[in-house]
């Protein structure tokens, strides 16, 4: 325990289990019981049913009577929720007013209705036709410079949706293609790209029932992928030993109730999770897995010098991978007191860690934003490589690394197009697809979209779901940006803080859900998401619309995009809104290596896998080999240590999707009612002169000259590592530098911001 064993704010149940069942009642009562809501929920992730729009776990071909978890129904029930957010409702309140409503109270409001445009002169949204918006947005894009604009997506969209986007935004005229991703698991593309060649993780779910071991960074299972607990269950129960690295004791990693096992729920039995939790400190993890490293390269000399088998894959690091040489020189050099200071675990808990890995023969690396968002956090993921790879960990079954992506379609949407990198995208083909040339120049991501719109270069931004002002760093000088620019679109199913902040002209555009009947011209639709272990599968939403006026995601892009560029007989905006079957055959056109057959595997169970040639030993690097990453630093930390800084981690809550906070109840974590707090070892309280239950303050300790502060934040003990404290995102970003970002991928750096604490 990290806390001395001092009172800290806890739950002692396991995840799962009632107090899942319970958290739903108390946000939706008698919501979810509503019959076409059970019947959409009976329907979810299975195969020809509708995908879950919460986080992008797999949808298994063998499926559990109900495969959905606790916060995969409140994604579900959120969604179909029968609250209406109507123009009677902008006719009362005006857009300064709502800038005050917290996240809950405006998703709370209920399902946009209709397509609104911002009404300057009385500072209110007002309803509007679809057909004038659309040839509104489109005379505005034509004035402009294409690329000047941005066009965001957020994770969620699907594959036919993420395609015809992406097209409208290079037939218009750019690659100004930030989405999500870019704050998420960006690092990760870039890393194993340039590491093993894919961008991607190489394990599949079979992986699963054949590995000895696995090895979890920074990726809160219980949380925010429930349903992998039912894998990682079953590894437990076959002997699989999980280790877990984590400041935070994290309940999922720790105790698991199936909550789909009557026996377990009755008697309250629960599955060890874990057999090591190290708390190791924010940023510390290069340093962690370094030590790690350290042990196996020292088991392995003892192994060669006492003529027993190599504790290394020695043949493999010698025909498959490139530097290993320069990596064991630093870790030779590197002294196990420089590993223990910076990652605040002993060399004994990394030795024990390591005779883990070095005893299995099959490993898989696990890592979220825990991670991910680092300054240095592509060396993180460089560093799980390297210790996989010493032991050829990589392309072999029941092995891998498997990075666990967020929103449901967000690996998916980099797969058929969104990039604002024109080197991952197959333009020839497009090219020639389409008969236009589409722009070669390398557009922008989402901090390089927010420098630009600070430095008024960008005068439109039309966002695909999301709400990008509220998940962006740097929240006051990024609001204020804002308003400069001419055009602002967002195409999404509930109010949210960004279309409260605007351009000079600004719509407001409802969409259908996932989990909706999509009705076009052509019959109902379906469309595609690919999860994260890279299959893609079909969904067919069947709820009733929440309202009439809505569109599909696919009909609205469409429809800007019809509105806005010239007519070629090539592109069929009309006839593929009618029948998004003909949008898959354009990505299969795009695509064919990945998918071949799409329409017709479409519904295939469990999805089709659309391959990974790290998986297949081919790499496809500069080198021509997987590749062992030098560390610089230990720390993945963008700035040292220094009196009174702290390094802040960005959580989410149990009662929240990113910006969507379904309610004030962290269950897991023990925190209810609020917030807004500061969460703190009881050592560093006392260090600090504070006291449990005190209001505080954080501000920005980036040397820049910004000021940026938060205040009222209670002071919460909890068990941390000294030196780290925690809060929630998104109300803390404000306290994110929008420079502070990962040095190879851009991704804000939101788990180790520094920071000072003011009483
Ligand atoms: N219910 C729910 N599900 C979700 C989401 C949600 O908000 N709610 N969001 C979705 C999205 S978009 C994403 S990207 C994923 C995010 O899912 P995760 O990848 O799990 O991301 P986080 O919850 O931000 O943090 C992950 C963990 O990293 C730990 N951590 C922080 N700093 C460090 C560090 O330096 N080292 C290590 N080893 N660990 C660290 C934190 O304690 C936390 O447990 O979940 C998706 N699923
Ligand atoms: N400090 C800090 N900042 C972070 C993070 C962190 O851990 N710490 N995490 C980062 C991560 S991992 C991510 S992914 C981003 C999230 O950034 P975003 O993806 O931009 O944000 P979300 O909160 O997921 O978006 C929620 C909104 O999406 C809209 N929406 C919901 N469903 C649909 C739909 O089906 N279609 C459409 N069109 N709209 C829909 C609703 O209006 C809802 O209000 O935030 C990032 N920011
Ligand atoms: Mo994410």
């Amino acid at each position: 325990m990290a806390t001395d064993g001092e009172e800290t704010a806890h739950y002692d149940g396991p995840a799962g289990g009632w107090g899942s069942l319970r958290g739903i009642s108390r946000i939706f009562g008698d919501e979810s019981d509503r019959p076409s809501v059970v019947e959409t929920l009976a329907r979810q992730n299975k195969p020809g049913g509708f995908m879950c729009v919460s986080c992008a776990w797999t949808k298994p071909a063998d499926h559990h009577r109900l495969e959905f978890c606790e916060n995969g129904a409140k994604a579900t029930l959120w969604e179909l929720t029968p609250r209406r957010c109507t123009p009677e409702f902008f006719a009362e309140h005006t857009i300064a007013e709502l800038r005050n409503w917290t996240d809950h109270d405006l998703e709370h409001q209920g399902r946009l209705t209709h397509p609104m445009r911002l009404d300057s002169a009385s500072g209110k949204y007002v309803p509007c036709e679809w057909d004038d918006a659309f040839a509104a947005i489109g005379a505005e894009l034509r004035a402009l410079d294409p690329k000047a604009t941005v066009f965001y997506t957020s994770g969620r969209a699907s594959l036919e949706t993420a395609y015809l986007f992406a097209l409208f935004a290079r037939v218009y005229g750019h690659n100004n293609l930030p989405d999500c991703s870019n704050m998420c698991h960006e690092t990760t593309s870039v890393a194993l790209k340039k590491l093993i060649g894919a961008g991607v993780g190489t394990v599949v779910l079979e992986d699963f029932s054949k590995c000895d071991a696995i090895f979890f960074f920074g990726q809160n299972t219980g949380q925010n992928s429930p349903r992998f607990l039912h894998t990682l269950q079953e590894c437990v129960k076959r002997g699989v030993k999980i280790v877990t690295f984590n400041p935070i004791r994290e309940k999922g990693l720790e105790r698991f109730v199936n909550p789909q096992n009557p026996a377990q729920m009755l008697t309250g039995s629960s599955t060890e999770i874990s057999c090591q939790y190290h708390q190791v400190r924010a940023g510390g993890d290069i340093a962690g897995l370094l030590g790690m490293c350290k042990h196996v390269l020292a088991a392995d000399d003892v192994a060669k010098a006492e003529g027993r088998r190599r504790v290394l894959d020695v043949d493999f690091i010698q025909h498959h991978t490139a530097g290993f040489e320069e990596f064991a020189k630093k870790i030779r050099n590197t002294a196990w007191q420089e590993i223990e200071a910076e990652c605040g675990l002993s060399r004994s808990q990394l030795e024990a860690a390591a005779q883990v890995y070095a005893g299995a023969d099959r490993v898989i690396g696990i890592y979220g934003m825990g991670l991910t968002q680092h300054v240095h956090g592509f060396d993180n993921i460089g560093l799980l490589l390297n210790l996989l790879l010493m032991k050829g960990n990589i392309g072999r079954e029941g092995a891998g690394i498997s990075p666990i992506r967020g929103h449901s379609n967000v690996q998916g949407q980099r797969t058929v197009g969104i990039s604002e990198k024109p080197e991952l995208v197959p333009l020839d083909r497009i090219a020639a697809l389409f008969g236009f040339d589409p722009p070669r120049d390398k557009g922008v991501n989402t901090v390089e979209a927010c420098e630009g719109i600070r430095a008024g270069r960008f005068k439109a931004f039309i966002g695909l779901g999301g709400n990008f002002v509220r998940a962006i760093p740097e929240r006051d000088a990024m609001e204020q940006a804002w308003t400069k620019m001419r055009l602002t679109v967002q195409i999404a199913t509930k109010l949210n803080r960004s279309h409260l902040v605007n351009g000079e002209i600004a719509y407001l555009l409802p969409c259908l859900g996932r989990s909706e009947e999509d009705l076009q011209a052509g019959g109902p639709q379906a469309v595609s998401i690919e999860d994260s272990l890279s299959c893609i599968h079909g969904s067919v939403g069947k709820h009733k619309a929440a309202s009439e006026h809505l569109k599909s995601e696919a009909a609205i892009v469409a429809g800007l995009a019809k509105a806005t560029v010239a007519p070629n007989p090539r592109l069929q905006w009309d006839e593929w809104t009618a029948d998004y079957a003909r949008i898959r055959d354009l990505i299969e056109q795009t695509y064919p290596g990945m998918f071949h057959e799409f329409n017709q595997r479409l519904f295939t169970p469990g999805g089709f896998y659309k391959g990974n040639s790290a998986r297949e030993r081919i790499w496809k690097t500069k080198s021509g080999k997987a590749e062992f990453t030098t560390p610089k630093q230990l720390s993945a930390m963008g700035v040292g240590d220094a009196p009174g800084r702290y390094r802040l981690i960005t959580l989410r809550s149990n009662d929240q999707f990113n910006t969507t906070i379904y309610g004030y109840s962290d269950r897991m974590r023990g925190i209810e009612g609020t917030r807004d707090v500061l969460l703190m070892n009881p050592v560093d309280i006392r260090h600090a002169g504070l006291k449990e239950g005190q209001i505080a303050s954080l501000i920005s300790d980036a040397e820049d000259g910004i000021e940026r502060q938060i205040s009222g934040l209670t002071v919460t003990p909890f068990d941390l590592p000294e030196g780290c404290i925690a809060g929630y995102y998104p109300e803390l970003n404000g306290l994110l530098p929008l420079w502070y970002h990962d040095q190879e991928s851009m991704t804000p750096a939101g788990k180790a911001i520094p920071v000072r604490i003011r009483p």
